[in-house]
């Protein structure tokens, strides 16, 4: 008997101590609604997830799990995808519309899972169905695992600091407006910083975002670019930045004035408060190297101020940004960053390349449809398009998941090409107007689990030539190299950094060049690849792997939820 109850006492314990190991599963419930907002003198409805704008932020552990109800009581279809989150073996709830779910439409929802493994940083959520993400997105902060620590001081306070994009009008009509005519979408009104456009724009100055500081501490910024159409350059006057972290991965200490960061990117940035006690300017605005794209040129701004008994000097002190164009600067911003690797986080490489692909990133023209009375809006009268490979990509009216797992035939063909069709000088000036017109196609790549995969992405000066941020669901990578012009297959892998490249899970492929990024396709599953510019998004810059089940039992795609929104 007493050694039972011996036997039982240490089970118990076993118990204790297993569970404060354990993953913590929290619960949210997101309402997706229209909520009346008033920026920059005037007011409309936006979608937002439960009334706020920015959404909920989210505060998570390393590891644990997440539950979602989502409930949509807006007017319009919607889908929320976890931004960086892996979803092991459970593409189910990762969110693109067409790619790995149908729509949740009006009145419906759908109860999502999102499970973190070695994600540790910032992340975020956002909307992944027409462009309904300007408005409805949010922060997910993960920290470490109890019981571990930050790889550098505990910072005082973290705060996020979420850039984003805001129209006047409503951003359907936006949308429908470029997609009829063919042309560029209409620029933004404003940059936001945490929902605010700061003093520099009409009726804003009351509510510009301020963020409180003490003297002598250190603060953890966590930067989300949850802008639609354009990579930011984000810098405070007078502080020099630390970056520590990106996509959810630790780097090496960065210190910078400025950080480029782009649309699906996050920067984890150390502020130390270690200037005169003063207010000073924040400010966000436009990194393009498009000259024929009407962006747009507003400067967002927020407030640092110190506490302290004083009077702040006029004028406050105001960042110097890169300009607009300044490929340099961004360049050498994103080329310094490099994983931290640490024993506690290792680094992995994959040095072997089992399947190598070669993706060309264009613009492209495709004829005005037939009936147009008008010219399109596009160059030489016709439409804007985008492609991967020359394949610009086709949304299939049933899921490609939801096709994939049950068999469902005609839905989409696993033929995307492995390189583009013509080797052509890609990024020459004058590319003739012949090559412009893209195919038009539902086509996947299929990945075997656990091969290694080496992309090779060509921007190209089709049509012409601009950086494109590209991003991966379901895997992070490694961004081994990059270059100016084209890739040379012989010469530029010589120069790849297999010791700490930075590990992203969206990487900009600067104007007419080329990045290499390295991963392990070891996530069974439907993942999307696709620029996070949304108007390229929008005319096909994209496309998916398939990655197949592997041979162990825990390396299969596990089955779909009971409430998987219905396609038809
Ligand atoms: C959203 O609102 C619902 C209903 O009021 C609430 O139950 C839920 O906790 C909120 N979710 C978040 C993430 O704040
Ligand atoms: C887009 O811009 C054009 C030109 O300024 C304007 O006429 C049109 O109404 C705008 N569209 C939207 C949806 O704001
Ligand atoms: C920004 O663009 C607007 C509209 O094209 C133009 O009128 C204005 O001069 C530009 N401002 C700056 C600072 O370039
Ligand atoms: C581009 O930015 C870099 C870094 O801020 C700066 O040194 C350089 O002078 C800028 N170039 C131009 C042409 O403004
Ligand atoms: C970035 O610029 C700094 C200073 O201007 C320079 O020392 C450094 O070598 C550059 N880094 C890269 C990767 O170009
Ligand atoms: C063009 O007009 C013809 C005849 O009215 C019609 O049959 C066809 O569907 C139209 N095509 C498009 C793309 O609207
Ligand atoms: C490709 O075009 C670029 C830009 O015009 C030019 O500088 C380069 O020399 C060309 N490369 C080749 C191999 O012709
Ligand atoms: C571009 O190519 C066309 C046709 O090949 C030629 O007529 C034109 O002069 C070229 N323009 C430039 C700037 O090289
Ligand atoms: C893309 O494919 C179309 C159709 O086959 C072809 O006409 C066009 O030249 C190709 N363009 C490129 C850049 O490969
Ligand atoms: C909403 O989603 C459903 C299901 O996929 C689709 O049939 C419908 O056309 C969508 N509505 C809009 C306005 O896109
Ligand atoms: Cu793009």
């Amino acid at each position: 008997m007493k050694l039972f109850v011996l036997q039982l006492f240490g089970v118990l314990l076993l118990g204790a101590i297993l569970h404060t190991q354990a993953r913590t599963t929290h619960h949210h419930t997101f309402i997706v609604e229209e909520t009346p907002y008033t920026r920059l003198c005037s007011s409309k409805n936006i979608l937002t997830v439960n009334g706020s704008f920015p959404g909920p932020t989210l505060y998570m552990h390393k590891g644990d799990i997440l539950i979602v109800d989502v409930y949509n009581k807006g007017n319009q279809n919607i889908t929320i995808h976890w931004h960086g989150v892996k979803q092991p073996r459970y593409p189910w709830s990762d969110g693109p519309n067409y790619i790995t779910q149908c729509p949740i439409r009006p009145g419906q929802s759908f109860r999502q899972k999102i499970e973190l493994s070695d994600e540790e940083g910032t992340l975020w959520w956002h909307a992944h169905s027409d462009w309904t993400r300007a408005t409805v997105h949010g922060a997910i902060v993960i920290y470490p695992k109890k019981g571990t620590k930050y790889p550098f001081p505990k910072p005082h306070a973290e705060i996020p600091i979420i850039l984003a994009e805001w129209w006047k009008s409503q951003i359907q009509t936006v949308l429908n407006e470029f997609l009829t005519n063919g042309g560029d979408p209409n620029a933004s009104d404003a940059f936001l910083i945490n929902g605010q456009p700061g003093e520099f724009y009409p009726c804003s100055k009351k509510n510009t975002f301020r963020l409180a500081v003490e003297y002598g501490k250190t603060y953890l910024l966590r930067i989300v670019n949850a802008a639609m159409n354009n990579i930011l350059f984000f810098s405070i006057a007078n502080h020099q930045l630390t970056v520590v972290g990106t996509d959810g991965a630790y780097t090496k200490p960065l210190k910078s004035d400025y950080v480029a960061i782009s649309p699906g990117q996050t920067i984890d940035v150390l502020l130390h408060a270690n200037q005169p006690l003063n207010h000073y300017y924040m400010a966000a605005k436009a990194y393009n190297t498009a000259p024929q794209v009407h962006y747009d040129n507003t400067t967002t701004t927020a407030s640092l101020q110190y506490a302290g008994n004083y009077t702040p000097t006029s004028p406050v002190p105001f960042p110097a940004l890169p300009g607009v164009s300044n490929i340099t600067a961004s360049v050498n911003f994103t080329g310094s960053l490099r994983s931290l690797g640490d024993a506690a986080h290792p680094i992995n490489v994959p040095l072997d390349v089992s399947t190598n692909l070669f993706f060309t990133v264009s613009l492209n023209t495709l004829p005005c449809d037939d009936n147009a009375t008008s010219p399109c809006a596009g160059p030489r009268g016709r439409r804007f398009a985008a492609s991967v490979n020359n394949n610009s990509f086709v949304a299939p009216a049933v899921d490609v998941l939801e096709a994939y797992y049950h068999h469902i035939h005609g839905i989409y063909s696993d033929h995307f090409p492995s390189f583009p069709p013509l080797f052509f000088n890609f990024t020459a000036s004058n590319i003739s107007a012949v090559l412009q017109t893209p195919n038009r196609k539902t086509e996947v790549r299929v990945l075997e689990y656990g091969s290694t995969v080496e992309i090779v992405f060509q921007g190209t000066n089709l049509v012409a030539g601009i950086d494109h941020p590209m991003h991966l669901h379901g895997h992070s990578f490694y961004v081994v190299g990059w270059g100016f012009g084209n890739f040379d297959k012989n010469k530029d892998p010589l120069n790849y950094n297999l010791v700490d490249p930075p590990l992203q899970n969206t990487i900009a492929v600067p104007k007419n060049s080329w990045t290499t990024i390295r991963f392990k396709a070891n996530n069974p599953g439907v993942w999307l690849m696709h620029c996070h510019l949304d108007r390229h998004l929008s005319w096909g810059m994209d496309m998916s792997f398939i990655v197949k089940d592997g041979k162990g039992s825990n390396e299969k795609l596990l089955p779909p939820p009971p409430d998987m929104p219905k396609c038809y």
